[in-house]
This record gives structure tokens, sequence and C-alpha cells, in this order.
């Protein structure tokens, strides 16, 4: 019996930071109505994190794109430029991480159909350690600044 106890602490202790777990609600999608011709669009959301544990936001997936990837902007010397954030976007404890304009996005690309205003889309967002969870995306008016404006 006392030669299980030992590992069995070893184990509790290395494993300690598993008992913190996220609990991730991506909320408040949108993205602006596309104009004709527009071939890629950028998504915005904010995930919720309520959990003890962080998480990261590795891969993102939608219906309505061909292909769907995270993207940073930045601004330097009057040039604003994207960049794939590869590395996935970490999600800490106890935060709300919010993707709006200028800063992170949902690059959506090759999009299958216009979006129209009024419509709705599912955006998949797969997490490292939390798997898949589904944010509805409103398609906005296109001078829309945001969701919250919406309302
Ligand atoms: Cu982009």
């Amino acid at each position: 019996m006392f030669k299980f106890a030992i590992p069995l602490c070893l184990l509790a202790a290395a494993c300690s930071d598993d008992s913190a777990q996220p609990d991730l609600k991506p909320t408040d999608g949108w993205a602006r109505e596309s104009v004709p011709g527009q071939t890629s669009a950028a998504a915005y959301l904010t995930i919720i994190n309520n959990g003890t544990g962080e998480d990261r936001l590795v891969r993102v997936e939608s219906d309505v794109a061909g292909h769907a990837m995270l993207h940073s902007t930045a601004t330097k010397g009057g040039v604003t430029r994207m960049r794939h954030i590869a590395a996935g976007l970490e999600i800490p404890s106890k935060t709300a991480v919010e993707l709006s304009p200028g800063r992170t996005h949902v690059m959506l690309s090759e999009l299958k159909a216009p979006l129209g205003r009024g419509d709705k889309f599912e955006l998949e967002l797969d997490f490292e350690r939390s798997g898949r969870r589904t944010a509805v995306i409103k398609v906005l008016d296109p001078s829309s600044a945001g969701l919250q404006e919406a309302r």
C-alpha cells in the first residue's frame, strides 16, 4: 500500500495545474456586411474565460469561407499590416479576450457567398484544452464599429 502512496503524491504535485480548468464562452461575434466582389472578411468576437485555467485558441474554421486564420494587426510608419498568429491566441484565466477592429481578428478568405446584413453564421474555434466551441457571428452594417454599437 505504502509503495503506491509515493508515486501518487508525485503525480498529484506534477499535475496540480490540471485542476485549474478553463471555462470558455465565445460571445458577441460580428462581421461587416461584404460588398460585391469581396473575397475575404474579418470576424470579431469576445472569448470569455470564467475558469481558473488558461487556454489557447489554436485553429478557426467556418463553412462560409474556404480558409480561416487568426490575424493580428499592427500599424508601423502609417502602414497597417496583418500577420498570421501562428502560435495561437492565449486566453488567460478569468479574462475576456476581445478580437476587435485594428487589433486581432479572424480572417475569412475565399468567401463562398456574400455576407449579407442580418445574416448569421457559425465560426468553429478549436482550443488546445477545451476542444471545439462554436461562435455565432452576426453580419452588421458595413460601417459598423461593433456589436455594442449596433444594440
Ligand atoms: Cu486579416
